[in-house]
């Protein structure tokens, strides 16, 4: 019981320090950022809203049944829903560096999780390919973008790009609240500090010191997030507010009275069961409600371009404490950490008022680095590019959501190993409605009809030959156009030392 273990005179002291911060300390770290840029005219205001490892069948307006996510599904019903986006990669560093860069993770060498570049298996038939913990400066980001285009750049949440050094003010935000090295917190529950559950490190969420018992890491981000939007309207600046939740990624915590009216609802045959995931992916969904809300109160919700989407698949680990799995990607195969639908398909929801039409579905296959390219396009941005572009803007699309674009391949890129039983280093490209991936352990590729088996179940490599060798020959082909890093044979694996 949190609310019972400070006495009074430490209750006090604590509400004198909050209140120290909140009326004169923060107010002071944000001003000078919102206080010396010019104004841009009119330019649209982009809130990025980012789920951590929410799957493609999370979100009630993408099939969910046992989740409500009632402000989601209304921005799907105000805006564009899309039914292929794919993510550039099925873990979160990598996706989130293409996302702000425009270039495919293959190409940035950054291809894993930053703890995991820094500490890779030694016991794997393969030792994974090198890749990089921290985005690089020489990089140009989409916030760098924005900010010389005369935008007030904001993250509110998980950053994950690298350490202190590479911190989101070094990449072009001008106020960070909560961005750190580390992509999970110890807890979800106020002060989202401590060690044990990711190994023997203490972690803490920057910035968020001053909080008080029982509050929710989704909950008080989003109060980060409001105070951005406040002060941006009231600086009549635009702004880029990138809003990274933590949720629903591990662990898994949510509020107690979420979760019991879950449990009320939870019944045999539901495809989801997780009643605390399911209290966590309504708290991200308040979260949206709130944001939307306050941006009509401030009147800016005309000029303001929301999107929501995540950064990987749904992880498929046991949850614990509930002896269940997290979520599941149901009819789509696996989750996070591998090349299979679940857990690279992720939701993607577009509102641009008066831009993209009311209700729309959009079966276009995209990825979240074309986002780069899109966001830099509606903030009026064109130079904002990369050569060659690993993405395409997709303001056509945003306008005529049935349109068809001039893309005909996506490519994916993991050389590493996920603590999945079907994640090893792979590569995988897809072409129309045909999907190829390539297992480097063993060189074996499988190749999918998407159009007629879209869960992945059955391979046609054997019987389609011809096939299989032009998209292998294909997938190669673009892996040593972008530099792509390659895993190596492992000397001293012996598989006898491996446990199943
Ligand atoms: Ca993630």
């Amino acid at each position: 019981m949190r609310t019972n273990i400070q006495h009074p005179p430490q209750r006090f002291r604590a509400w004198v320090d909050t209140a120290w911060f909140v009326l004169v300390l923060l107010p002071a770290t944000l001003l000078p950022a919102f206080a010396q840029r010019p104004e841009a005219a009119q330019s649209p205001n982009i809130v990025l809203i980012l789920a951590d490892d929410l799957g493609a069948h999370d979100l009630g307006c993408y099939g969910a049944d046992l989740h409500e996510t009632p402000n989601l599904d209304r921005l799907a019903r105000d805006g564009v829903r899309f039914t292929q986006a794919y993510a550039p990669s099925p873990v979160c560093s990598p996706t989130r560096a293409a996302l702000l860069t425009g270039k495919h993770p293959a190409r940035l060498h950054l291809t894993i999780w930053s703890e995991g570049a820094l500490n890779p298996p030694k016991d794997r038939k393969l030792r994974p390919a090198a890749s990089l913990a921290n985005l690089p400066h020489t990089e140009t980001t989409l916030a760098e973008h924005l900010q010389t285009g005369g935008y007030l750049t904001a993250l509110v949440g998980k950053w994950h790009l690298g350490d202190a050094d590479h911190a989101p003010e070094t990449h072009g935000f001008d106020v960070n609240i909560g961005g750190t090295r580390w992509g999970a917190p110890q807890a979800y529950f106020w002060p989202y500090r401590g060690m044990g559950r990711f190994g023997g490190e203490f972690r803490y969420v920057p910035h968020l010191e001053f909080g008080r018992p029982g509050e929710y890491l989704t909950d008080r981000l989003t109060d980060e997030a409001l105070r951005v939007i406040d002060r941006a309207a009231e600086a009549k600046q635009p702004f880029f507010l990138y809003l990274a939740h933590h949720a629903p990624h591990t662990p898994i915590e949510a509020k107690p009275d979420d979760i019991a009216d879950f449990e009320k609802k939870r019944r045999p045959g539901l495809n989801h069961q997780n009643a605390v995931y399911a209290a966590m992916v309504k708290s991200l969904d308040d979260s949206v409600g709130r944001v939307l809300a306050r941006l009509k109160k401030r009147r800016l919700d005309r000029n303001t371009l929301v999107i929501f989407a995540s950064d990987n698949g749904g992880y498929l680990g046991t949850d614990k404490r509930q002896s269940m799995p997290v979520t599941t990607n149901a009819p789509l195969r696996s989750g996070k950490g591998t090349l299979y639908k679940g857990g690279l398909r992720v939701p993607l929801i577009v509102k641009w008022p008066g831009v993209t039409p009311t209700g729309a579905e959009c079966g276009e296959p995209v990825v979240l680095t074309d986002l780069f390219y899109t966001l830099a396009a509606v903030a009026g941005l064109p130079h904002a590019t990369n050569s060659p572009p690993d993405g395409l803007d997709l303001t056509p699309l945003l306008r005529k959501p049935d349109m068809r674009l001039t893309r005909d391949a996506l490519f994916f890129h993991y050389p590493h190993y996920y603590h999945a039983p079907d994640s090893t280093p792979a590569s995988a490209v897809r072409v129309g409605d045909w999907k190829l991936p390539e297992f480097f352990e063993d060189q074996r590729v499988e190749l999918f009809d998407l159009k007629d088996d879209p869960g992945e179940r059955r391979d046609l490599a054997d019987q389609l030959p011809d096939n299989a060798v032009e998209l292998r020959q294909r997938l190669r082909d673009w892996r040593t156009s972008v530099g792509a890093q390659m895993p190596s044979p492992n000397p001293s694996f012996r598989a006898s030392d491996r446990t199943p």
